[in-house]
């Protein structure tokens, strides 16, 4: 019985620990970047409790944001987006903690800027869709992928912030 117990609770933990180890894909976009924008974006996620898993600065070419974008190839934008993904240097970040995706997705905001609340990324910081500063995944699959694909396994930390038992019961 006690052993059957204990078992259960060692389950729930585990479940715990495993939720708080999602990750996205969130980046800063060039106009992000062009703005000094990147402390602001970085310091949300922080201050949220979020970790930072992964973080490099980089200008990819076209074929790595095609690939990225892929989805979207066949819409009428895709040529100018790539075109502005790749007019600068972005930040690329993996971000870790529970419900992260989700969660990330609220604090940019709106695809379109205009649709955002005060208060999200999006909605204090831009106006075009064109021009939405930053990125971050749409699901948990994707957020894999992306990282995956903007990341090399060498470039990711696994670590324990002194915060974390004051983030999480
Ligand atoms: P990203 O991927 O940049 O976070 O955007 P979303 O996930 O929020 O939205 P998306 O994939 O539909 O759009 C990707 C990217 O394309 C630009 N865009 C989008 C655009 O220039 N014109 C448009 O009409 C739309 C829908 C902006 C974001």
């Amino acid at each position: 019985m006690v052993a059957t117990l204990l078992h259960i609770l060692v389950g729930f933990s585990k479940m715990a620990d495993d939720k708080r180890k999602e990750r996205t894909f969130i980046m800063v976009k060039p106009d992000g970047v062009q703005r000094g924008l990147v402390g602001e974006i970085m310091k949300r996620f922080e201050a949220r409790g979020y970790k930072l898993v992964g973080c490099k600065m980089c200008q990819p070419g076209a074929e790595h944001l095609k690939e990225h974008y892929v989805d979207l190839k066949s819409k009428p934008f895709f040529p100018g987006l790539i075109e502005y993904m790749t007019s600068g240097p972005v930040v690329a970040m993996a971000w870790e903690g529970t419900d992260a995706v989700k969660q990330g997705r609220k604090m940019l905001g709106e695809t379109k800027p205009l649709e955002s609340q005060p208060g999200t990324i999006r909605g204090d910081f831009c106006i075009d869709v064109g021009r939405n500063i930053c990125h971050g995944s749409d699901g948990v699959e994707s957020a894999k992928k992306e990282i995956a694909h903007w990341f090399k396994e060498g470039e990711l930390m696994s670590w324990t912030p002194c915060e974390f038992n004051w983030v999480y019961e």
